[in-house]
C-alpha cells in the first residue's frame, strides 16, 4: 500500500473530542488498508506509562515515552495517530523534532473549556471544580495550544465526518494518502 508513513499528534483538553475523532479516522484508515495504529490512554497509560501521574513533569514524561514509541511505529511504516492533552508546546515541540520534515502533523482539537466542560462525560471537571481531582487541565493545570498546528478542528462546530473529512483532504494535498 503505496502510502507514506506519519504521526497524527492530537492535543486538546479533556472532553474536546480528540479520542472520538481519533478512532474515527483510524476506522476510516482501516477501511481504505491504510497501515495504521492508535496509540491512547487505554494502551500507553494503562501498561508503558502505569508509573506516570498527572503532574507537569510526569505529563512530560508520557510525552516523552509516547513520542518515542510513535516514532518507531512510523519507522516501521505505519500512520499511527495519538489521542493525549499534551498540554506543553514545549513537549510536543521536541516530539516533533524526532521526526522527518513533514512527517509530524499537529491536530489541534479546539473546544472551547466552557464546552468541555458542559460535555463532562466521565464528570471529571465536576471533580476538579470541587477539588476531588487536582493539577487538572483547564482549571488548575494549564494548557499551551498548539501555535502552528497543521490541523486545526473546531470539534464544537464539525460533526465527526466532516472532522475526519478535514484530515484526510489534508494528508491527501501532503501526498501521504
Ligand atoms: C487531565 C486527567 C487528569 C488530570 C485524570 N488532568 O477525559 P479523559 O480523562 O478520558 O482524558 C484525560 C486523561 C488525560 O491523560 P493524558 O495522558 O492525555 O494527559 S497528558 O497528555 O497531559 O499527560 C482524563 C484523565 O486522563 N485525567 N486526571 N489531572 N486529565
Amino acid at each position: 500500500n503505496g502510502h507514506g508513513s506519519c504521526v497524527l499528534w492530537f492535543t486538546g483538553l479533556s472532553g474536546s473530542g480528540k479520542s472520538t475523532i481519533a478512532n474515527a479516522f483510524s476506522s476510516y484508515m482501516y477501511q481504505q488498508g491504510i497501515n495504521e495504529y492508535v496509540l491512547d490512554g487505554d494502551n500507553i497509560r494503562h501498561g508503558l506509562n502505569r508509573d506516570l501521574g498527572f503532574t507537569d513533569a510526569d505529563r512530560t514524561e508520557n510525552i516523552r515515552r509516547i513520542g518515542e514509541v510513535a516514532k518507531l511505529f512510523v519507522d516501521s511504516g505505519k500512520v499511527v495517530t495519538t489521542a493525549f492533552i499534551s498540554p506543553f508546546r514545549s513537549d510536543r515541540d521536541q516530539v516533533r523534532a524526532l521526526f522527518e520534515n513533514g512527517e509530524f502533523i499537529e491536530v489541534f482539537v479546539d473546544c472551547p473549556l466552557d464546552e468541555c466542560e458542559r460535555r463532562d462525560p466521565k464528570q471529571l471537571y465536576a471533580k476538579a471544580r470541587r477539588g476531588e481531582i487536582k493539577d487538572f487541565t483547564g482549571i488548575d493545570s494549564p494548557y499551551e495550544a498548539p501555535e502552528n498546528p497543521e490541523i486545526t478542528l473546531r470539534s464544537d462546530q464539525l460533526t465527526i465526518e466532516q472532522a475526519v473529512l478535514a484530515i484526510s483532504d489534508y494528508l491527501r494535498k501532503q501526498n501521504i494518502f
